[in-house]
């Protein structure tokens, strides 16, 4: 194996044409052999996409023939395959092309394939686009939507369905099946009929590479869109307006997947404006699309000002529901009970909901990780989450395991990613942010997958061989003086961020001026809803920090599954990484370590900043394996988030100083930064430079 992982280090190195601008993601062009594929005969174009991905990638034997079999088979489910050493075999054509990427995945990170039978952990394996149809992205952070334009004229032109074929077989790459293509703060008007035209160009584009489209739904349409009174979902007039919706949609998109629906959440109209409820709502869109096979993906995120622990809300609301949804219904949840921070204990409505199907919903965009500047490779997050042990039906009980159906009889699966893509050209602004796309899928397909394997086939398959040295460099040397210390950094990438913005359970204590990049823990403007503000997540006060959730405050810890619950709720016992998510303690209160609070975090934040420095000292020492355009470009980011880190530690620790009255303690760098300084300015967000 080591031998044709180093010829194809070198064949690629002749490819080294033109500058690497990252656009070819992980599937960048790279020598092939000839081989010989035999495939049923069959007229789709899914099966034509396998046979073509096969005969464009194939590295392995020259003149090889490979087999690709449709044929049932009780072992396979879903869009699972069986890898023989014939070929592949599968139950759908979807299976048929994911069996051939794995095979030419195998052979570019240099493995044997595994004979024998890869089964997806969820049916559905969705990207959420944010995207609005003005072209503008909610929490994107690579340029404008690949979807929608601002002028839109609705004319596809040949460069969209370029883009958006790229964009397909990326997904497919990886067993990513489905794109929701527009944001979750949906406009009415996707559903008009100049806007569903365009929908349908998409999915004629995305289905040959078997991604289903999607669309985030607007729960105010028929009266915003369709001139109803109202949007109450037992009102018969409204049930027959989504009827009549769901059927114009389907005559276009025979194979349209259904609904997103934020509703009765950050403002967005819902089913409780008619004192109905979630299961109201979500059955009514669920009849509309069930004649058609359609789903309806209905979000859990929702919090009021009025609750005095907004952690609590989601579970409170969607518990007592339990049961009574359709079975073409999946609860949306965050994988934390609060938002897509840096780190959140996992989501207590996992696992609680027993007769329901529920599916955790990831953040790839790095909304509060540091946008498309910082390098945080958020596989770590997710394997961490997935593997959380909620005891619900007993130790074991994952969130994986309570999600994926191993544990519940749930009627559909899924896991969905708030996708990171935008028009930049290497699409997600940072490149190691393609990374987290390309983990999110792999997770999404098997959910046991390990970060550390994740990191290894992405950067083998997106940097091998891309340096004019590469020629020189043996896969020793390169295995030895890249890809491990490269990967290492990756592995320690979100904690490094954890340290230097929200370490020990701190959350939600960003900025909100600069759109949640950067510290604010002062962050408190007047007449702001207090459960927007920094101070109402960590209340520092002369006695301490940190959020009280345990049985003497806000008793959040109670919706945990015992032992976690009586584990969470004493300081003793509740690991670090959630103390102060958990509990509010003394500036002086003992850790595990023996340090005090204070010491301890700031000794976090130290941390953080240092490895940030190291981070840049590892990328540094690549030079000589990556192309010159991306090693700048990441040199360049690494920079800036050295600089963010700076900001953070001394915003964070001189803000904390104020109420703890405590030394920094002369083994943490000193500030240089003045809190007065910070806050003046509100720190204007650094930027990179651009990208040479
Ligand atoms: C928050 C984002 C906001 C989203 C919301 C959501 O700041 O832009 O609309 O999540 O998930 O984190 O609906």
């Amino acid at each position: 194996m080591k031998k044709s992982f180093l010829s194809f280090l070198f064949a690629v190195a002749a490819f080294q044409l033109r500058a690497e601008d990252g656009h070819q993601l992980w599937l960048r062009p790279h020598a092939t052999v000839p081989v010989t594929v035999v495939a049923p005969a069959s007229r789709s174009v899914l099966l034509a996409t396998a046979k073509q991905e096969l005969q464009q990638g194939w590295q392995g034997n020259a003149g090889a023939t490979v087999t690709l079999t449709l044929k049932k088979d009780k072992a396979i489910r879903y869009d699972g395959y069986r890898i023989s050493p014939s070929g592949v075999q599968a139950v759908t054509e979807r299976g048929l092309l994911y069996g051939v990427f794995e095979l030419i995945r195998c052979q570019q990170t240099g493995q044997a394939a595994q004979a024998g039978v890869s089964n997806p952990s969820y049916e559905y394996r969705l990207l959420n686009h944010w995207d609005n149809p003005d072209g503008s992205v909610e929490r994107g952070y690579a340029g404008q939507s690949i979807f929608w334009r601002k002028d839109s004229s609705f004319v596809t032109t040949s460069r969209d369905k370029t883009l958006w074929q790229e964009y397909a077989r990326a997904n497919a790459s990886v067993g990513i099946n489905g794109a929701v293509v527009n944001n979750v703060n949906a406009s009415p008007r996707i559903l008009s009929a100049e806007y569903l035209a365009r929908v349908k160009a998409i999915a004629d584009v995305l289905r040959p590479y078997g991604v289903k489209t999607f669309l985030a739904v607007k729960f105010s349409s028929p009266v915003l869109l369709g001139g109803l009174k109202t949007a109450d979902p037992l009102d018969p007039a409204v049930v027959k307006w989504w009827q009549a919706k769901a059927k114009e949609i389907y005559q276009q998109i025979p194979d349209f997947g259904g609904f997103l629906v934020k509703a009765s959440s950050e403002g967005q109209p819902g089913p409780q404006d008619y004192g109905r409820t979630h299961a109201d709502g979500a059955n009514m869109l669920a009849d509309a699309v069930r004649p058609y096979g359609g789903l309806v993906m209905w979000r859990a995120f929702v919090y009021s000002p009025s609750d005095k622990d907004r952690a609590k809300q989601a579970y409170n609301e969607f518990v007592p529901l339990d049961g009574k949804f359709r079975d073409n219904v999946i609860i949306q949840v965050k994988n934390g009970p609060v938002d897509f921070q840096p780190r959140e204990p996992f989501s207590p409505l996992f696992g609680a909901m027993k007769k329901t199907s529920v599916m955790p919903e990831f953040q790839i965009t790095q909304e509060y990780l540091g946008h498309s500047i910082d390098l945080a490779f958020l596989s770590t997050m997710w394997e961490e989450c997935l593997g959380s042990d909620t005891y619900q039906a007993g130790p074991g009980s994952t969130v994986a395991r309570v999600t994926d159906g191993s544990v519940y009889p749930q009627k559909h699966t899924a896991m969905a990613g708030v996708a990171n893509t935008g028009l930049d050209r290497n699409w997600t602004g940072q490149d190691f942010g393609q990374a987290n796309w390309y983990a999110f899928g792999r997770l999404a397909w098997n959910n046991q997958l390990k970060s550390a394997q994740i990191a290894d086939e992405w950067l083998k398959q997106t940097f091998a061989g891309a340096a004019d040295q590469q020629a020189t460099a043996s896969a020793a040397d390169w295995n030895a003086n890249f890809l491990a210390p490269v990967t290492q950094m990756m592995l320690d990438s979100r904690e490094a961020v954890v340290n230097y913005s929200m370490p020990l359970g701190l959350h939600h204590i960003m900025s909100a001026t600069h759109d949640h990049y950067g510290p604010g823990p002062w962050w408190a403007p007047p007449k702001m809803r207090a459960d927007w503000t920094p101070p109402y997540y960590h209340q520092a006060d002369a006695q301490g920090v940190g959020f009280n959730r345990t049985t003497t405050g806000s008793n959040a810890v109670s919706q945990y599954h015992e032992p976690l619950a009586s584990q969470l709720n004493d300081p003793a016992t509740c690991p670090d990484e959630y103390l102060l998510w958990f509990h509010h303690l003394p500036w002086d209160f003992k850790m595990k370590s023996g340090n005090t609070l204070w010491n301890e975090l700031c000794a976090h934040y130290d941390k953080g900043v240092h490895q940030v420095r190291q981070f840049q000292q590892t990328w540094d020492q690549t030079r000589p394996y990556v192309d010159a355009e991306r090693f700048a470009a990441v040199q360049n980011k690494l920079r800036a988030q050295s600089g963010a880190a700076v900001l953070w530690k001394d915003a964070c620790l001189l803000y904390f100083q104020q109420f703890s009255k405590l030394p920094i303690p002369a083994s943490v760098e000193p500030p240089m930064h003045t809190l007065d300084g910070v806050i003046a300015n509100d720190m204007v967000r650094p930027r990179p430079l651009p990208r040479p």
